[in-house]
């Protein structure tokens, strides 16, 4: 964003909560950390000689290599000059009289801006649970997603994890082979594919690398914004045999990756398909656990799969045949509370030296709460999204003028390959910026009605899926006490996109510029 706007001619300052760039890949430093987007397909597509330059190691990257490659990319286009970095923007506030945004930060600075991009991410805020005794524990305890810089060693000690979502399947594997004893407590089972990470082949890299163009483009074809794995059937699941079925799913499980969900079109609509696939992946679980009744813990029976975010492992699933490793069952035990010593369920106490959470995060919107965000008429952000976040397109929020969001609630954001989605947002909102000032206009906002309208159709699209079944960080069902709506977008990275183009070719349809009627939606 701050590339694209300086190209613009504009004066651009960012604040940055970080010592350094990186955002997710910056924070979320535990042992395992890795993308679960393919590393060719999660990288930046604006200049053709970054993307020719740099080379990556792994068919997925880790946290560490994705950290090297944003820092790349803040020396290689200059941008750590007008970043504040150990900053953190403590409000925003619109002011009628000029058309401005006073930005105010906890460095005790105050901007004055015309426009206010909000890039603060969709998984930046941690859920630290509200386990009674949890401050009260001797020993160390860890946050995924705000892990030591330096570092842990987990040599010889006893470790509790708690949680079994995406940044748990990727730590466990790892934290069970340094330390001596492993308990991990879940409270639901997660549908988890082998991920068949590797080296990343000279021969794979090429190819993409001499065809990016052609690539990027297919890739803004599929459905999450992510070339499709293999060939995909495009049939209905259960119009096939059982046999051909089961075939489509064992192809997916070689293949590796989340590529398994797309098996099938209908997949994350038709529940009887759904599980099916729930099913086969809960048949591997059984043949690579040798407990059986540790395996039936961790067969999810809950929830179909997708609808809360599926997961690729690197011997998760193995992890549990090792005697050092013990799994907890918190729907039958419960977590009571966590003494000096350990953690305490309904059943017994389990005594360690550390203790890592693995509990997610308030997506979407946490990060946005934290900010005093004032629009017209003195109405705060908080208030608006009181009862579940409300944006137009994603991208912008009635009431609120000027201020863009970026992958925010309403836009596929999450649902989609990130990278895809975050350009084509700072494209957009570079693009409306642009037209801004060429038609010397000051001030753009989302018209209520067409606000109304894109909920209306978000929640109209959704309800067919399954992701409103889950109780997952989608629905914002992972928070006690936070509003339940399905805060994405699912119609489609392609549909998506389509929908942004027809806005901006009607003339900002749904959008009020310089206090002018919204041009209706085309
Ligand atoms: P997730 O996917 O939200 O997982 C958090 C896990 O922590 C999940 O298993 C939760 O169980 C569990 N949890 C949360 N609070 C508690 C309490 N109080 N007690 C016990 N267990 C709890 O976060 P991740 O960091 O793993 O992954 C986030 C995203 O990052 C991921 O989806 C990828 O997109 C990358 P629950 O399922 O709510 O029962």
């Amino acid at each position: 964003m701050l590339h694209k706007l300086r190209g613009l001619g504009l004066i651009v300052r960012v604040f940055e909560a970080g010592h350094d760039v990186g955002g997710t890949w910056y924070w979320n430093r535990y042992p395992g950390a890795r993308c679960d987007v393919e590393s060719m397909e999660y990288s930046f597509s604006f200049d053709e000689d970054l993307e020719q330059e740099w080379s990556w190691t792994e068919r997925y990257a880790t946290q560490p290599e994705i950290l090297s490659y944003a820092r790349h990319v803040a020396d290689r286009f200059d941008l750590r000059r007008d970043i504040s970095f150990s900053t953190r923007v403590t409000s925003a506030t619109f002011g009628e009289a000029n058309g401005t945004w006073l930005v105010t930060t906890d460095k005790g600075e105050e901007v004055r801006a015309q426009y206010c991009v909000m890039a603060t991410g969709c998984l930046s805020t941690v859920n630290r649970p509200d386990i009674p005794g949890l401050d009260g524990f001797a020993g160390p305890v860890y946050q995924t997603g705000l892990w030591p810089h330096e570092g842990v060693d987990f040599t010889g000690k006893a470790v509790c994890v708690i949680g079994t979502g995406s940044s748990a399947i990727q730590s466990i594997p790892v934290i069970a082979r340094q330390a001596a004893q492993l308990t991990v407590f879940q409270r639901t089972a997660n549908y988890v594919a082998p991920a068949r990470n590797q080296p990343m082949s000279e021969a794979y890299e090429e190819h993409f690398k001499a065809n990016y163009k052609d690539l990027r483009r297919k890739q803004l074809q599929g459905y999450f914004g992510a070339l499709p794995s293999g060939e995909p059937r495009m049939v209905p699941s259960m119009s096939v045999g059982d046999d051909e079925r089961e075939a489509a799913y064992e192809e997916g499980w070689e293949r590796g990756g989340l590529g398994l969900l797309g098996s099938f079109p209908d997949l994350l609509f038709d529940r009887d398909g759904n599980e099916t696939l729930a099913e086969f992946v809960r048949g591997k679980i059984r043949a690579t656990v040798k407990n059986p009744a540790t395996a039936e813990l961790l067969c999810p029976d809950d929830h179909p799969v997708g609808s809360k975010r599926m997961c690729i492992d690197t011997g998760y699933f193995e992890t549990f045949n090792r005697d050092n490793v013990t799994l907890v069952g918190l729907k039958a035990e419960p977590i009571e509370r966590i003494s000096s010593e350990g953690v305490v369920t309904a059943k017994q106490a389990y005594p360690c030296d550390a203790l890592v959470l693995a509990t997610g995060f308030d997506a979407m919107t946490g990060t946005l709460a934290k900010i005093a965000i004032t629009g017209r008429g003195g109405r705060t952000l908080k208030d608006e999204w009181a009862d579940g976040p409300v944006a137009y397109l994603g991208l912008m929020v009635a009431g609120f003028p000027n201020l863009f969001l970026v992958t925010g609630p309403g836009s596929p954001s999450v649902l989609s390959n990130m990278l895809v989605s975050i350009e084509q947002h700072v494209d957009w909102i570079a693009g409306c910026i642009e037209a801004l000032r060429e038609r010397g206009a000051g001030v753009i906002e989302a018209d209520p009605a067409a606000q109304e309208d894109w909920l209306e159709h978000g929640a109209a699209v959704a309800a067919p899926t399954v992701y409103p079944d889950g109780k997952s960080w989608y629905t914002g069902a992972n928070i006690a006490g936070k509003p339940r709506t399905f805060m994405a977008y699912i119609g489609g990275v392609p549909g998506y996109r389509k929908i942004c183009d027809a806005v901006t070719a009607g003339d900002y349809a749904g959008f009020a510029i310089d206090g002018a009627e919204a041009a209706p939606l085309p």
